[in-house]
């Protein structure tokens, strides 16, 4: 991995909506790829983009930038997963699990009520923790985590070691919710998916890790949620760089 140049190659595809809704995302990605990967790397996207659960695309883009930034290996978030009987249960067990990693209730309460008022959105939102105001600029296209990736020989290892099935989308969403931890600001991430057909989602932070919910909307539900609640932002702008530009591996090293 040291000395060899990545690139950073993304994906996203969309559909038109009605008039009041304006586009409608179907399925975004990103990952980390060498030169000779690169045809692999624009095929695997190609393919997520265009069989999607949210519908057929008429719109997508697929586009790839050499890295120059030297990458920062990072060790996954631990993974735990908890079995609910029902949606209302997740969102509780949610809730709790939130105010466990350190954010007032109160802040809590006022996210869950924007949250339908920001699905649909293509990227993450970020919440001040104190406040519960949404505090990044970024309007109905939020904020798309990139320039990060987990080579899929170290996945694999990690993924036997922990009895984990190989799961792509449980492998994407751990390696997010593990670059995103990683920042100081970040105290939490609460998400589950806008696809209609998963109802999986998570708590993530860095004291509590990764903390799977198996049901947190009903099937055929389209209302996905990504919220990073973060503290202490003197400087939005350098946060925000870090998330969309700072590449990271993920890499687990056994103890
Ligand atoms: N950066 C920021 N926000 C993103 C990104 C990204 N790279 N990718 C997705 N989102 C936002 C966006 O608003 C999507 O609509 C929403 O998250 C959901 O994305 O079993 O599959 O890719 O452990 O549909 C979590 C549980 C699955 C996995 C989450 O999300 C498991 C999932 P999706
Ligand atoms: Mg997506
Ligand atoms: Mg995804
Ligand atoms: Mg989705």
């Amino acid at each position: 991995m040291q000395g060899e140049k990545y690139y950073s190659v993304r994906m996203r595809s969309a559909k038109e909506g009605s008039h009041e809704q304006g586009e409608k995302h179907i399925s975004g990605g990103e990952l980390l790829s060498t030169y000779n990967d690169i045809k692999h790397a624009v095929n695997a996207l190609l393919e997520k983009g265009l069989t999607h659960s949210r519908g057929r695309p008429d719109f997508m883009q697929i586009q790839f930038e050499c890295i120059n930034d030297p990458i920062k290996l990072v060790n996954p978030l631990q993974v735990m997963t908890n079995e609910v009987e029902s949606a209302g249960k997740g969102q509780a067990l949610a809730r709790k699990l939130l105010e466990q990693a350190g954010i007032p209730r109160k802040s809590i309460e006022k996210a869950y009520d924007q949250i339908t008022e920001y699905s649909g959105i293509r990227g993450a939102i970020m919440l001040d923790i104190h406040s519960g105001e949404r505090i990044d600029d970024r309007k109905e296209k939020g904020v798309r985590v990139s320039r990060m990736d987990w080579l899929d020989t170290n996945f694999e290892k990690w993924a036997d070691h922990c009895q984990i099935p190989q799961n792509p989308r449980v492998k994407e969403a751990l390696v997010l919710a593990t670059k995103v931890s990683e920042h100081p600001a970040t105290i939490a991430e609460l998400c589950w998916s806008d696809d209609p057909d998963y109802i999986t989602g998570y708590v993530a932070s860095k004291k509590l890790g990764y903390r799977r919910i198996t049901k947190l909307k009903e099937f055929g539900d389209e209302q996905g949620c990504r919220i990073f609640f973060v503290n202490g932002l003197e400087d939005l702008n350098s946060y925000i760089h870090y998330l969309e530009k700072q590449p990271v591996f993920v890499q687990w090293e056994e103890k």
